[in-house]
């Protein structure tokens, strides 16, 4: 055999990346959980073209230089002379913009609120976040706020009470203000169209608000410019400091300020038209931060003053008033988290089918046929599966909730257990994902050997490493692991604990009744002994509860996937999907001493 030069010898071939439309089981399947089969078969071939153009090589173009050419702040600092220049304007790269302006042109986010849909416009919705979140640079950060805003206003407009002390012409002004800023939120012309932020941490904490440095002063209606509406900015003037920024290249923001009443929710937006000119409404960019990962995203350090902004909700309720936008971000986690899983488990199978070993006779010399590696893939597609589901389910119950339709016999029977389940469950589910799609990814980067780790730029279709960064800040932003537990025992221990824990045992059961197959009812029999140990186990007492918090959560989180993958596979009798079941609960819930360590080898090809 000659030796290899740089140009002769073995080259591995590329691993091809499909279509996750057509690929992906595990999507597919929670689509036939969560959509009624006309549903699917009427969005088939939208979620197919979706599936195409996310994986387009103009988006990975796209990917490759908005991870390349960093956004930056331009202008801002002294001159040479010492003299103050203008303010520093935000710059983000031409790769960044084209991929804001394909989320925005798709129009994901408004048909969540498609009323044809009714309740499946959420699922569809996430379908695409999964779909599109790999391949996004984390512009979906931006579209998630956009969707938490789009949420906290159209629930402002439909309980649109008048804050005590205005008249009608300032009410009716703030209408139209939040009218045409959701009007800019839904709209699909990238031109036009506006994504939002949400601005709550400070420096002095981002888990706990209440030490917010940010003042909303009452000025009244001054003539200080329009908005780019061409309406008049709002009667209070917002001053104080804000840590991390997000995108802040969007059109509004949501944020958090202190007025005498306490901390209270606004909505501002960030540019506005002074004697025709575009302006930066009352802020400045501090420093943009340097980040492991999310390195296209501008994440910024801003400080605001005198920025004009109108109320949203009553004023001292503004924690409760952003947790509407909170719960549509945290959604949006634990969905993209599972398209992230998904997308790295794709490539990793790609991978397995096309690379092969000197030393094995061909033809069983391919990664997947070594009986260890495929174990592996095994365990991360159970994984996978299970957190794809609950992340779904989220998605299912809000798409219930919000237009009071239960389209899928999986979903609690009653509106108000929906509403309960919401509640309950979405910070667990954005706990519970996130975290696991990091060490799932660190997997499907090892899976590729030595060039999972490589920042991969000439094939960024398959870069992992890239994935893996980012989705190192899942867990973080929007609430970490710890946050997210202390807010589900709040929950548990609350005015409303009895009731959501009510409703969960009620849906466990309603799910697990449904059906009947001999085959999972050992496993099903697992699941319901799981879930009475788990409520006799915990103290009543919330204090008492509360370092256990990541317990409830993983445990909640366990029982819930459990749940759904049972009800997956008991949908169609689908004996792979049983398998996962089986092999999810016999991991989570039996004890150490009656684990099967040899067996469960099946995988790759099959799931
Ligand atoms: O990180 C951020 C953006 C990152 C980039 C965007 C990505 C977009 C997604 C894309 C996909 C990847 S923005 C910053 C995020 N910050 C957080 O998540 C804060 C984390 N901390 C918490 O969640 C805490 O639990 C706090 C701040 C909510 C706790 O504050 P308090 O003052 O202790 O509040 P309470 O007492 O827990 O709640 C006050 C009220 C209560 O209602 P009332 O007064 O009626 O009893 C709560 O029931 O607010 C209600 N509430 C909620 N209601 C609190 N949380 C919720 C909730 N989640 N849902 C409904
Ligand atoms: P801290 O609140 O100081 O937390 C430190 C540690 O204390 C954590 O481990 C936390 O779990 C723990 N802790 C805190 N309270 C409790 C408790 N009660 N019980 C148990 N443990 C606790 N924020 C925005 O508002 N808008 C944005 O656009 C935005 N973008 C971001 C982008 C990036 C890339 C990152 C990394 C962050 C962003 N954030 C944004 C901020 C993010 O939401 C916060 O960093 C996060 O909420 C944590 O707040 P903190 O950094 O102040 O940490």
């Amino acid at each position: 055999m000659p030796a290899a030069t740089s140009t002769t010898g073995f080259f591995q071939v590329e691993p091809q990346l499909p279509n996750a439309w057509d690929e992906d089981a595990t999507l597919r399947r929670a689509a036939d959980l969560f959509l009624p089969a006309s549903t699917v078969t009427a969005e088939s071939a939208d979620l197919h073209s979706f599936a195409a153009d996310v994986i387009s090589p103009e988006i990975f173009a796209a990917i490759t230089n908005a991870e390349t050419q960093l956004p930056y702040l331009n202008g801002g600092g002294y001159t040479a002379f010492g003299a103050p220049q203008d303010a520093a304007t935000l710059v983000t790269s031409p790769g960044w913009n084209i991929l804001q302006d394909f989320a925005l042109a798709s129009g994901f986010v408004p048909q969540g609120y498609d009323a044809k849909l009714g309740g499946s416009a959420r699922v569809i919705e996430a379908l695409k976040i999964a779909l599109w979140a790999p391949s996004s640079a984390l512009t979906t950060c931006p579209s998630g706020m956009q969707d938490g805003a789009i949420e906290v206003l159209r629930n402002q407009l439909r309980n649109n009470t008048t804050p005590p002390g205005w008249n009608k012409d300032l009410q009716d002004t703030r209408t139209k203000v939040f009218e045409a800023a959701l009007g800019r939120l839904m709209n699909t012309n990238p031109k036009e169209a506006w994504t939002s932020g949400q601005w709550m941490t400070e420096r002095a904490g981002g888990s706990d608000v209440r030490g917010t440095e940010t003042i909303a002063e009452w000025v009244g209606m001054g003539a200080d410019g329009v908005d780019l509406n061409g309406l008049p900015l709002g009667p209070y003037s917002i001053s104080g400091f804000k840590w991390f920024a997000s995108a802040a290249d969007c059109g509004v923001s949501i944020l958090l300020a202190f007025t005498p009443k306490g901390l209270s929710c606004f909505l501002a937006p960030t540019r506005k038209l002074v004697n025709g000119k575009v302006k930066i409404n009352g802020f400045r960019f501090q420093r943009l931060k340097n980040k492991l990962g999310t390195k296209a995203l501008p994440s910024a350090e801003l400080e605001i003053k005198g920025m004009r902004a109108w109320l949203i909700g009553g004023e001292g309720r503004g924690v409760a008033v952003i947790s509407t936008v909170l719960n549509v971000t945290r959604l949006h986690n634990a969905i993209r988290t599972a398209g992230f899983m998904g997308r790295g488990l794709s490539v990793v199978r790609a991978f397995a089918r096309v690379r092969t070993f000197p030393s094995r006779p061909a033809p069983n010399n391919y990664l997947y046929h070594i009986p260890l590696f495929n174990k592996t893939l095994a365990s991360l597609t159970v994984r996978y599966r299970a957190d794809m589901l609950v992340a779904t389910f989220i998605a299912g119950l809000l798409g219930a909730v919000s237009t009071n339709q239960r389209t899928v016999a999986v979903l609690p029977a009653s509106h108000e257990d929906n509403v309960l389940l919401l509640r309950l469950l979405t910070s667990v589910a954005k706990a519970y994902t996130t975290k696991h799609g990091v060490a799932h990814l660190q997997e499907c980067m090892e899976g590729l050997g030595g060039v999972g780790y490589l920042e991969n730029n000439e094939t960024p279709h398959l870069n992992v490493a890239r994935m893996f960064r980012d989705a190192n800040v899942f867990p973080i932003w929007e609430g970490t692991f710890d946050v997210l537990s202390t807010d589900t025992v709040k929950v548990l221990r609350g005015k409303l604990g009895a009731e959501c824990e009510g409703a969960l045992g009620r849906w466990i059961n309603q799910v697990l009744n449904a059906g009947s197959s001999a085959q999972l009812a050992q496993a099903k029999q697992a699941i319901r002994a799981r879930w009475e140990a788990f409520v006799l186990s915990l103290p009543s007492d919330k204090d008492t509860l509360m370092p256990h918090a990541r317990y409830v959560v993983n445990t909640i989180g366990d029982i819930v996937a459990a749940t759904l993958l049972v009800a997956d596979a008991e949908r169609d009798g689908n004996e792979v999907a049983a398998e996962i079941a089986r092999r999810f609960i016999t991991a989570q819930f039996a004890p150490e001493d009656v684990k099967p360590v040899f067996g469960q080898t099946a995988g790759v090809s099959r799931m």
